[in-house]
């Protein structure tokens, strides 16, 4: 046998291996890429945050305007690509009623921003979580609406039909900012809240659990009422609209987390903590 040294392999194989680690760690930013338990760092004293949304149970959809954003060089979104296993992926496919993406769009951190014209997107996996009777789920989001946002504009809204009649909607009104309606046969089953109207980056969760709803914004109650929500199969889950073709959200969304599940308070504080750090909100 010839001598030939026990690393041999190694050493043949080595270009090939750095060169995939070069590749890897040039990837842009908010470019289509696989979804792990790891995060980034955010914290503003430069601390690792371990926690992520997928560290509580039930988690069906989670977009991050950090992860998973696939986009066009002017920055229109084809996909926000759900984190979570559910695959839950967010999509449009017209340029004109696109979203676009904004590095520092909400306090610093990336967001989709929409123009309040005709921007959307749609989800149809999501609806399933919102689907049912009294379905137990909870809602988060971290955005920032604009002040020219018209009263009565869905932020989040589903439909099981082609009715009005039928639906499920988080909407803005112009004394009660924020509001969950559940409309079931025309009958508006609603969660009354008065956040104020909010330019600035906050956080709301939405909590039903047995037919009641709870609001909450950047961590404190401001809504509770019994929402009873009839059985409503909904296929459609819109971000930035309602059902029909106005009007239109503006704002930004610098994140969409539900679960299929009513979060326990602890569990709703560690998202609300998760979401107020990354996003710089006292
Ligand atoms: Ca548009």
């Amino acid at each position: 046998m010839k001598n030939i040294p026990r690393y041999f392999p190694f050493r043949r194989f080595a270009p090939v291996m750095l060169a995939i680690m070069l590749a890897a760690s040039a990837l842009p930013v908010g470019a289509a890429e696989s979804w792990g338990r790891q995060t980034t760092r955010w914290g503003r004293d430069g601390t690792r945050a371990c926690f992520t949304p997928l560290d509580i149970r039930g988690c069906q959809l989670w977009l991050a305007a950090d992860r998973g954003v696939v986009r066009g060089g002017t920055g229109l979104v084809s996909q926000w690509s759900d984190g979570s296993s559910a695959g839950n992926h967010a999509t449009q496919t017209s340029d004109a009623t696109k979203p676009i993406w904004l590095e520092t769009g909400l306090n610093g951190r990336p967001a989709l921003r929409f123009d309040g014209n005709d921007d959307f997107m749609k989800d149809h996996g999501a609806a399933a979580v919102l689907s049912g009777e009294d379905p137990p789920f909870t809602l988060m989001l971290a955005l920032a609406q604009d002040a020219s946002t018209p009263s009565s504009v869905n932020l989040i809204g589903a439909a099981g039909d082609s009715t009005t009649n039928n639906q499920w909607r988080v909407f803005r009104r112009v004394s009660q900012s924020i509001r969950y309606v559940a409309r079931v046969s025309g009958v508006s089953k609603d969660v009354v809240c008065s956040v104020d109207y909010d330019t600035v980056a906050h956080v709301v969760a939405f909590v039903l659990s047995g037919g009641a709803g709870e609001i909450f914004k950047n961590g404190t109650q401001v809504g509770l009422g019994d929402v009873d929500q009839d059985l409503i199969p909904l296929a459609w889950f819109w971000i930035g609209k309602g059902y029909g073709t106005s009007p239109f959200w503006k704002g930004s969304f610098g994140e969409i987390i539900l679960y299929g599940a009513s979060l326990t308070d602890g569990e709703r504080g560690r998202v609300e903590r998760y979401l107020k750090r990354k996003y710089n909100i006292n």
